[in-house]
């Protein structure tokens, strides 16, 4: 049996204005509904930004705790916060997200150019954020934006040890503009390049790229990441009218390649989340 195909919806991520895309969820109430359409869909993961009140990206503690529960109420997700934020968030605030005592936590293994920012990820908070996790029973899930962060990845596992129950979960997040490049070079260059102790993999395509990423990240046997952080249009010009929308496309291209969804208690055996 091929091993089922977890999807992790990436719904709202730091980078989309709200006017300019009125269909992206920035409330309690939208993520709710949004986590609860993307389970029925097929997803197990939910990857949150949490955005405020005027809709602007937030590392307010008593919002992240909002939206964890807003999560929790309607879908059994395993929710996955971000610790990535947005490229103006301090990392002493950063490292304080896993205050809000998500499932699993995003961790970017090294810094690198974002467009015309810069996203900021030095090795002392790579490592801090990395103990802490493990300290709080938080399943980190490893992003790699570039070759040289699965590199990294290699050496924060030689250093500081693998979690408890050896699970090292990573997503490639390939097509950032200052990153690797989305293509299935690349994903073949990275996938090569993993340290052993990786158990699973998935990868997501920023905007056009995500159709090449799926479906190379399908042929070699990797997961999916999709939603409305990575991509706006479902065709060229064609914009995304749901977060549900995406998942079921990678559904439908999971089903292709004979791979079911996986079920969120699947992703947490996955992640090795008691
Ligand atoms: N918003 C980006 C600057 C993460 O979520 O951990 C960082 C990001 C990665 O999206
Ligand atoms: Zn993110």
């Amino acid at each position: 049996m091929p091993e089922p195909l977890l999807i992790t919806v990436a719904p709202t991520g730091a980078e989309t204005a709200k006017a300019d895309c009125p269909q992206l969820p920035t409330t309690p109430e939208e993520i709710a509904r949004t986590a609860a359409e993307c389970e029925a869909a097929g997803a197990a993961m939910i990857h949150i930004h949490v955005r405020d009140a005027a809709h602007a990206p937030t590392l307010d503690q008593s919002m992240l705790r909002e939206w964890v529960a807003a999560v929790r109420s309607s879908s059994s997700l395993v929710v996955q916060l971000s610790t990535g934020g947005s490229v103006h968030d301090p990392l002493e605030e950063r490292l304080k997200v896993l205050d809000a005592e998500p499932d699993s936590c995003s961790l970017t293994m090294g810094t690198s150019n974002f467009g015309d920012d810069v996203f900021l990820n030095p090795w002392p908070f790579v490592k801090d954020l990395y103990q802490l996790a493990l300290s709080r029973g938080v399943a980190p899930e490893f992003e790699l934006f570039d070759l040289g962060q699965v590199h990294a990845l290699g050496r924060l596992l030689r250093e500081h040890g693998t979690p408890a129950g050896g699970k090292v979960h990573v997503d490639f997040v390939m097509g950032v503009p200052g990153g690797m490049p989305g293509t299935a070079p690349a994903l073949v260059a990275g996938v090569a390049a993993l340290p052993p102790e990786v158990t699973s993999w998935s990868a997501t395509g920023i905007g056009r790229s995500t159709l090449a990423v799926a479906m190379a990240s399908l042929s070699m046997g990797g997961h999916l990441r999709v939603g409305m952080e990575d991509v706006l249009t479902i065709s060229r010009g064609v914009p995304v009218e749901s977060n549900a929308q995406l998942v079921s496309r990678a559904v439908d291209l999971g089903r292709i390649a004979q791979r079911e969804p996986m079920t969120p208690a699947g992703c947490r055996e996955l992640l090795g989340l008691g």
